[in-house]
């Protein structure tokens, strides 16, 4: 199988909008077991197809203990909302970082599995968060919009810092105390 690379923000193609998948075929399943993969490797609980430059609307999900859930969703669309919640979230495009969103408390969607069969949950809790998360991933929208531009752009200049700089800077340049 494969581990497909993570486009990290600021990257523009995050922004793309995905479009709805007309076929569920076997070529898409190995492409969901490579994103499985890619999610758990990480470790994540949520991988949209965008993070990883496939502009189709799918996106898998596993918040267990024991990354014994898989859950996948094809063209998902939420159909109901209720309450608040403020969760603290994360994102592997967005490494590092971890902020206060406000999203639905319990939601419905309906998606087709990976077999093209069509299902409905109604979850709260994390998963309700992250399947949220993950939808708004295949409307090209991040975490990082819901903040404040003060601090959408401290952690884009970071990120930017370390695409050009690598991850590490333990060089010292004064006396160490
Ligand atoms: C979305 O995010 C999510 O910064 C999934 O260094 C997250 O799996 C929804 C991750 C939290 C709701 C709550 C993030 C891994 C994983 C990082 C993830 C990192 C390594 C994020
Ligand atoms: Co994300």
């Amino acid at each position: 199988m494969t581990i497909l690379d993570i486009l990290r923000f600021p990257d523009k193609r995050l922004r793309t909008k995905a479009t709805d998948i007309t076929d569920v075929n076997d070529d898409l399943r190995i492409f969901i077991a490579s994103m499985f993969e890619t999610m758990y490797a990480a470790p994540g609980i949520g991988l949209a197809a965008s993070q990883v430059n496939f502009h189709k609307r799918l996106m898998v999900i596993d918040v267990s203990e024991n990354n014994d859930e898989p859950l996948c969703f094809i063209n998902p669309i939420i159909t109901h909302k209720e309450g608040v919640e403020v969760t603290q979230e994360g994102c592997l495009s967005v490494p590092g970082f971890y902020e206060d969103i406000e999203r639905a408390e319990t939601i419905t969607v309906k998606a087709l599995d990976k077999n093209g069969e069509p299902f409905e949950l109604s979850t709260g809790d994390l998963l309700a968060v992250c399947i949220q998360h993950e939808i708004d991933h295949l409307d090209g929208k991040l975490f990082v919009d819901y903040l404040s531009p003060l601090k959408r752009n401290r952690i884009r200049k970071k990120l930017e810092r370390i695409e050009k700089d690598g991850p590490v800077q333990t060089s010292q340049t004064g006396p160490t105390l």
